[in-house]
């Protein structure tokens, strides 16, 4: 018998990456997705266009309790792999409280819907390195206090702590990844890497001239989303569930990563690059490192792709998306 996952969050980066791992292993793949997201399926499905035949999508809302029972009601899930949240740091400085209400609210249905219909469901809470903020100390570890800098790291904090609540109350498996930054072809354009590897190959072809950034001293512990999909789905075949620091144990500045970036596509970032203060925050997480040790011996998890590596294929991928819209752009023209 093939096990049933639930991923909420599978249109996102990590969800679609994670999707296809468990379908490589012969898992039986279920999605939560927004009812306006079934209804506008071209555009907000385009990481998951290719699995649309090969996983169950049903619609609820991480704002509706009876909405998230439905669906756990309906389906005996071995497992929940809990993604979904409000994951743009920016966009939480604007609007905390959404941020807050999505991100808390959201967590506590899950598990609280787990809990009532399917307490041997396993589940996989979605942490991040922003809960260290302010670090304590360097590399960040699972030991590590947390100094969140952000409502979205407040929200992830809380997340945290209901997960391991529920863990320790009322005996269920309920693991956390403290992943740090991950990236890839698939992440959204807000985010700095693809930002930056967007623009670069847009430069390259004649469809922009500049790209802004806010802060490029910021020190960041970048992976790629595909490795760290990996080692969510270890820390639920474990015996007993705990909390894992997810990294490379690398860090680079968001100005290194321009010039690497920009490098790829034979130009100089310092012709491009400009600050411009609409993109500074209004409290910084100024280093992330992580020590993965944990993970690494308990979970035989190791990352497979290179810094290097990582803003190649992303590059890549951007010359190629460019170069249709400079097709596209070519042909109206000349219509
Ligand atoms: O790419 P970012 O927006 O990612 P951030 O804030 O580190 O958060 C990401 O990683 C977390 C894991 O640690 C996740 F939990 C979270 O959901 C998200 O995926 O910004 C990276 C750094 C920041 O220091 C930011 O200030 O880049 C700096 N930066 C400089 N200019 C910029 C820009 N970030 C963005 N998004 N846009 C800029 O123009």
């Amino acid at each position: 018998m093939s096990k049933k996952a639930l991923i909420t969050g599978i249109t996102g980066q990590d969800g679609s990456y994670l999707a296809e791992h468990l379908l490589s292993l012969g898992y039986e793949v279920h999605g939560l997705v927004r009812r306006v997201a079934l209804e506008d399926a071209a555009r907000r499905f385009t990481r998951i266009t290719h699995l649309l035949e090969r996983v169950t999508l049903h619609a609820a809302s991480l704002e509706s309790y009876p909405s998230i029972f439905h669906v756990i009601s309906r389906h005996d899930f071995d497992e929940c792999y809990h993604l979904a949240a409000q994951s743009f740091v920016a966009e939480s400085f604007a609007d905390g409280f959404s941020t807050m209400n999505t991100n808390i609210n959201g967590t506590h249905y899950m598990l609280a819907a787990l809990r009532e219909l399917r307490p041997q469901c396993r589940f996989y809470f979605a942490g991040s390195s922003e809960m260290f903020g302010k670090v304590a100390e360097t590399p960040q570890r699972e030991t590590t206090r947390f100094h969140p800098r952000s409502p979205y790291g407040i929200s992830k904090v809380a997340g945290f702590d209901l997960t391991r609540n529920y863990r320790e109350a009322y005996g269920m498996f309920c693991a956390s990844g403290l992943l740090f930054n991950h990236e890839g072809p698939r992440r959204g354009y807000e985010f700095v890497t693809r930002k930056i590897t967007s623009t670069a190959a847009r430069i390259k072809l004649g469809l922009a001239t500049e790209l802004r950034l806010g802060n490029l001293d910021a020190q960041r512990d970048w992976g790629h989303a595909k490795d760290y999909v990996r080692a969510m789905h270890l820390m639920l075949q474990q015996d007993t569930a705990d909390d894992y620091v997810v990294a490379t144990g690398e860090t680079h500045t968001v100005r290194e990563f321009c010039r690497r970036a920009f490098a790829e596509v034979g130009l100089n970032y310092e012709d491009h690059v400009h600050v411009d203060e609409r993109f500074l925050r209004p409290a910084e997480v100024d280093l992330l490192v992580g020590d993965a040790s944990k993970a690494k011996q308990e979970l035989g998890w190791e990352p497979e792709y290179t810094f290097g590596e990582m803003i190649r294929e992303m590059v890549q991928a951007d010359l190629e998306e460019a170069s249709k819209e400079n097709g596209q752009t070519v042909s109206a023209r000349g219509v």
